[in-house]
């Protein structure tokens, strides 16, 4: 069956347009939207082979999340909801690559070699982002599933966490919930607005918030949490979608330029949240009453859910292991927080959430979060099952039970499958809230170390390798030691680069004490970087 299986897959629509070779990097393919085209092909191919190999429903995801408009992406979603399994992301990579001439002895290859059944139906959800480009990417995806024969749900435009979503409730026959936006918004809604209903507040908490939604998919979904949650979280919309995508907005313009997005306003202290182009990050920030900008990012959220849950399983006397999983991105000031003074396990991961994912998986509750604000909480099935189980015990204090019930309560507010910006928005408030805080009592739990992050252009970014998650680099040989030099000079330094997967750059990270230093540190580093690893255009400098 096989070799004719694939006879008709070799489309001169969706022939190889470009020499360059693709990878699917930290989040998938990502480049300039005009070249992709076949690329999404040829995913559309194999997501109908990954379908048939896991005899699953598989998620396709087009968009290039925090990227500005002109690039676009694709990831594929695994059953279970997860980012694609290491071992097939190279099997996409060498698919993307293969010459038009040998696509269908490939098909057949990858198929006797992962030893797939193609008699088994295969279905492919699908969904976009806002892009421009991306109808345009979705049509060959679709071409490519159709070549093989694979069944497709469409779901339109949806958020990077939704199709996840209706990914795992799909695989699990709708035990993770209703496979459908509607049952998104609403179990997440539901449980939000019963877990506020037992709380009486008489903090520092307003329920009033303002949200940048990038002017992306996010924007969609924010305006659906508006109306499930009216009256109950008072949502103000800014970039809703009217302006550019990513540009000057959204929660990497936030968390890279520390600053406001275009066009919120700067009301004092009112707490301000930003998500990326699809909604899969989320950073919180205000401004002060002297004007300063203050930033409350994926470390400070980390920290505030893992204390949270440290709080409910010690109260509810429920024993799970608890631990945190970071990348080398994590503010120093977070990592001595967790290990000090919350006193929970802390690991350290290379960057790209299926890295962090899969470490938290360890623990019998994982919080993982990247500074950049990508992140959730994940629960073994068994600490699922004995959160659940304890809160039914009769023999709890009234204390412990309401602890115990809360405990369970949230669990359903989490988007488990990957980090979901605005799930992440609806835990922090219901933290937030319980706590009885405002955001300034939030930022109050530790100091973060002041912190730059820079981007070098070079000729090829691949020379950087790393190793020790991402925080030491193997070459080019000397960059290390250099590095070393350099942050010896600074108190509580530190610095480490790295190539980017989802940008054509290097990325470069710097923090040490002093915040009039640390801009000093990071363009150093970064100029070193350019001399060493071959930059292009201007060398960084300090003007
Ligand atoms: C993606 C990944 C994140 C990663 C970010 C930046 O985010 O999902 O895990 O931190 O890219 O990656 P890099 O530094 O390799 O460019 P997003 O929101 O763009 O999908």
């Amino acid at each position: 069956m096989e070799s004719s299986y694939f006879n008709n897959v070799v489309n001169s629509e969706y022939s190889r347009k470009n020499d360059g070779r693709m990878e699917y990097g930290t989040a998938g393919f990502r480049t300039k939207s005009d070249i992709l085209e076949y690329v999404l092909y040829r995913m559309g191919l194999l997501a109908v082979l990954r379908s048939k190999a896991k005899k699953a429903a598989i998620g396709l995801m087009i968009t290039a999340s925090h990227n500005l408009e002109p690039d676009n992406g694709i990831k594929l979603v695994d059953p279970a909801g997860e980012m694609l399994e290491a071992s097939w992301e190279m099997i996409a990579t060498n698919l993307a690559n293969v010459l038009d001439s040998d696509l269908t002895s490939m098909l057949a290859h990858i198929s006797t070699k992962e030893n797939i059944d193609l008699s088994v139906p295969a279905t492919v959800i699908i969904g976009r982002d806002t892009r421009k480009s991306s109808p345009i990417l979705l049509k060959a995806a679709l071409a490519g599933i159709k070549a093989l024969n694979g069944n497709v749900t469409d779901l339109g435009l949806v958020t990077t966490p939704q199709l996840h979503y209706v990914v795992v409730c799909t695989n699990t026959d709708g035990a993770y919930g209703d496979p459908t936006l509607q049952g998104y918004y609403s179990k997440l809604a539901t449980v939000f607005k019963s877990i506020r209903g037992t709380e009486i507040n008489n903090g520092k908490y307003i329920s009033g918030l303002q949200l940048d939604a990038a002017n992306g998919v996010g924007a969609i979904a924010a305006r659906e949490f508006q109306r499930y949650l009216k009256g109950v979280l008072d949502i103000k919309l800014f970039n809703d979608g009217s302006g550019n995508l990513n540009y000057m907005c959204g929660a990497d313009y936030i968390k890279v330029q520390q600053t406001l997005p275009l066009n919120i306003t700067s009301e004092k202290s009112v707490r301000c949240v930003s998500i990326d182009g699809d909604a899969d990050r989320v950073v919180y920030f205000y401004i002060d009453g002297n004007n300063k900008f203050h930033l409350l990012d994926g470390d400070r959220i980390a920290t505030l859910v893992a204390a949270y849950f440290k709080e409910l399983l010690e109260t509810s006397g429920l024993s799970l292991q608890l631990g945190l999983v970071q990348t080398a991105y994590a503010n120093g000031g977070s990592t001595d927080y967790i290990s000090n003074v919350l006193k929970v396990p802390v690991a350290c991961v290379p960057t790209g959430v299926k890295h962090l994912h899969k470490k938290a998986l360890e623990f019998d509750i994982g919080v993982y979060f990247e500074a950049n604000g990508h992140g959730t909480v994940i629960f073994k099935g068994t600490a699922k099952e004995a959160i659940k189980n304890h809160a039914k015990n009769e023999m709890l204090s009234t204390i412990q039970r309401v602890a115990s019930s809360k405990l369970r309560d949230v669990t359903d507010l989490i988007n488990e499958t990957v980090g979901d910006a605005l799930s992440d928005m609806l835990l922090v408030e219901t933290i937030l809230h319980a706590k009885g805080w405002d955001v300034i009592e939030w930022e109050k739990s530790y100091n973060d170390l002041p912190n730059k992050q820079l981007k070098v252009r070079v000729k090829d970014r691949n020379i950087i390798t790393t190793t020790n998650a991402e925080r030491h680099c193997l070459t080019p040989v000397c960059l290390q030691e250099e590095i070393d030099k350099i942050v010896l000079k600074y108190s509580r330094g530190r610095s480490f680069v790295r190539p980017s997967g989802t940008e054509d750059i290097v990325r470069v990270y710097a923090e040490c004490e002093s915040s009039s230093d640390v801009n000093k540190l990071a363009v150093e580093v970064a100029s070193l970087v350019y001399r060493l690893a071959g930059g292009v255009g201007p060398e960084p400098s300090l003007s």
